[in-house]
């Protein structure tokens, strides 16, 4: 049965009234200016540059918020991936959920590999790494050494819809500079829904006056400009479609491709997402599709993430994009 207290208002927003009526986040400008930095220094050096998306945007319900909608990601996809983009010799922007995984740290989650039970204290006050967490660790940790060193992987925090969206226009914004070298991976579990801050409750929601009702309009569908305005058409841009009914996937992401003229949707099924996904892509004949699906098996090698196959084979379609562009 469907829940009786949500309501799905068929009000939208295009992206430009979005813009015009929800106000930016507070630090957007010092954010924005960062990424400046960020990215000339890697234009300069010649590097391609990745913006990595991830994990899920929450809604806020009341303007002091104390309650919001939230989304199941924990930014695994992201963080990975992110990690494999670095190592394919990318400069990565990595635009994130404030908590969520992130690239190296992501090893020694606090819930799934806590860093305190492999740490042992010898002779009551110095602390070493045990035997077996020893070689793992130190590949860890010098490939976060080496990436914060050479200043490849620059950070900034997501929190709402809202700080997406205005974070993904800003960083795109300065991205433009980048012309083919850029590449989008938008992994982030981003709202469908929200409610404008005109309709928000200042206060927290009171109960006591039978069931809530909350309208909420559509988020904007920000790809369309994303890809023909922001960057020019010139990005290399993958988006990523989630689907609980694996039939679903295609279509949906071909549909994704007609409307908004990218370059891939990467479609996952929730329950199947860490071991195969389909990229779907337009070929050169009109309204035509090339599926191909990327799969790993577990049983054969449990450590095999199957981000790596996803970033390697990305790396190779965003060269031969370059590329295209040198040749014609
Ligand atoms: O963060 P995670 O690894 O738990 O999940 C990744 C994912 C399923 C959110 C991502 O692969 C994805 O599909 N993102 C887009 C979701 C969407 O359709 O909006």
């Amino acid at each position: 049965m469907a829940p009786s207290f949500i309501l799905l208002s068929d009000s939208t927003f295009s992206a430009e009234s979005y813009y015009a009526t929800q106000p930016p986040p507070p630090n957007l400008e010092l954010e924005v200016r960062h990424v400046r930095e960020f990215v000339r220094k890697h234009a300069s050096a010649g590097r391609n540059v990745v913006l990595v998306t991830s994990g899920g945007t929450t809604v806020p319900l009341e303007l002091n918020v104390v309650r919001f909608l939230d989304n199941f990601s924990a930014g695994t996809r992201g963080a990975t991936s992110a990690e494999y983009f670095l190592k394919a010799g990318y400069a990565v922007i990595f635009m994130h959920r404030q908590f969520s995984l992130q690239p190296f740290s992501r090893h020694y989650s606090h819930s799934t590999h806590p860093f305190l039970d492999f740490l042992e204290i010898a002779d009551g006050a110095r602390i070493s790494v045990t035997e077996k967490e020893h070689a793992p660790l130190l590949e860890v940790l010098a490939a976060y050494k080496s990436a914060h060193t050479a200043g490849l992987l620059h950070t900034l925090t997501f929190v709402t819809v809202n700080d997406y969206l205005w974070l993904l226009r800003a960083v795109s914004q300065e991205l433009a500079v980048m012309g083919r070298r850029a590449l989008y991976y938008l992994a982030a579990a981003v709202s469908d829904f929200f409610l404008p801050r005109q309709k928000m409750s200042e206060h927290k929601i009171q109960s006591g006056k039978g069931s809530l009702h909350i309208e909420m309009d559509q988020v904007p569908k920000i790809l369309k400009p994303l890809v023909s305005e922001w960057t020019h058409g010139q990005a290399y841009i993958v988006s990523f479609k989630l689907e609980t009914d694996p039939s679903l996937l295609i279509p949906k992401a071909r549909q994704a491709l007609a409307r908004y003229g990218h370059q891939v949707v990467i479609g996952n099924d929730l329950h199947t997402r860490k071991h195969q996904v389909v990229f779907v892509s337009p070929t050169k004949l009109e309204g035509e599709y090339a599926e191909t699906w990327v799969r790993i098996e577990p049983s054969v090698d449990a450590t095999k993430e199957i981000e790596e196959d996803i970033v390697a084979e990305l790396a190779q379609r965003h060269q031969a994009w370059i590329d295209s562009s040198l040749r014609s």
